[in-house]
Parts: C-alpha cells; sequence; structure tokens
C-alpha cells in the first residue's frame, strides 16, 4: 500500500502518465458516458494521432478481454454540427482518423448517428475502427485522466 502511494506521489510530480485510461465496469449511452468521466475527474477520450490511438486500444483489448468482438465510446461526436466531429473532452476538431469503410455514415435505419465508438470484431472485417453510432445504444466506455497528461502541455 504504501509503496503504491508512493508510486503514485513520484508519478504525479513528474508529470508522467503511465495509464492514463480508466473503463468503468458499465455499460451506459454515449451522454451517460460523458457525464461519468466528468464527474469523476476525467473526460471521454479524446485520440489525436496514431501513438494514442495503439495504447487505446492495446489497453480496452485487455481491459475488456476481447475475443470476439468489442466496442467502447470515445469522446467524438458530431452533435453540434452535422458531419463535423470534435473532441467533447478539449473541443478541439477531429483531425486524425481511422474510420471504418463506408463511415461516418450517419444511419442506423431511421436513427441517427452521432457518436463514435471504436470497434473490434475480426469476424466482420473490423480491427478497431471507428464508427459513427446511435448515441442512445449502451456501450463500455473510456474515461482519461487529464491532469498531467495532454491538458497541461497546451
Ligand atoms: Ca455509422
Amino acid at each position: 500500500m504504501i509503496l503504491f502511494i508512493l508510486i503514485l506521489l513520484s508519478s504525479t510530480q513528474l508529470g508522467i502518465c503511465v495509464n492514463p485510461y480508466v473503463i468503468p465496469n458499465i455499460r451506459v449511452n454515449w451522454h451517460k458516458a460523458h457525464e461519468f468521466c466528468k464527474y469523476n475527474g476525467m473526460e471521454l477520450a479524446s485520440v489525436t494521432d496514431w501513438a494514442t490511438h495503439k495504447k487505446l486500444t492495446e489497453f480496452v483489448a485487455q481491459e475488456l478481454n476481447c475475443s470476439t468482438w468489442c466496442a467502447v465510446w470515445i469522446g467524438a461526436n458530431d452533435l453540434g454540427d452535422e458531419g463535423s466531429f470534435t473532441w467533447v473532452g478539449t473541443g478541439r476538431r477531429v483531425v486524425f482518423d481511422n474510420w471504418k469503410p463506408n463511415q461516418p455514415s450517419n444511419s442506423n435505419g431511421d436513427q441517427e448517428e452521432h457518436c463514435v465508438e471504436i470497434l473490434y470484431h475480426p469476424r466482420g472485417g473490423f480491427n478497431w475502427q471507428w464508427n459513427d453510432g446511435v448515441c442512445k445504444h449502451e456501450k463500455y466506455f473510456v474515461c482519461e485522466k487529464v491532469y498531467n497528461c495532454e491538458i497541461q502541455e497546451f
């Protein structure tokens, strides 16, 4: 326990984010996911480059023990302006992306899609690619601790 606290303190002081991600053990809609992260002092994860994408998806694969199918909400959405995706945690536009072919589609039957998930479904040919999904659908999600990490660098 003492060792754990010492490690936590030293990593805080050095400004290191060894693992900035948390996946709560609940499946909720995108709005609730955003709320949950905020309430706990975090943000729904932003994925702004390939290295971050790789780090995040490796963490998801490990945490959720993904073998056949996994889906997690991340912070990107086009709720404010259809077709223009931004990160809810920073307000910045989505520049780096990893969309599945033919995505974002903004359609799921008669329902619009404005919230971004990362999908792993090898049988369907989806290898951690992005999809815009129906925001009210319930999925696991990734919160990101932003202290000492990305936000402070700006
Ligand atoms: Ca879609």
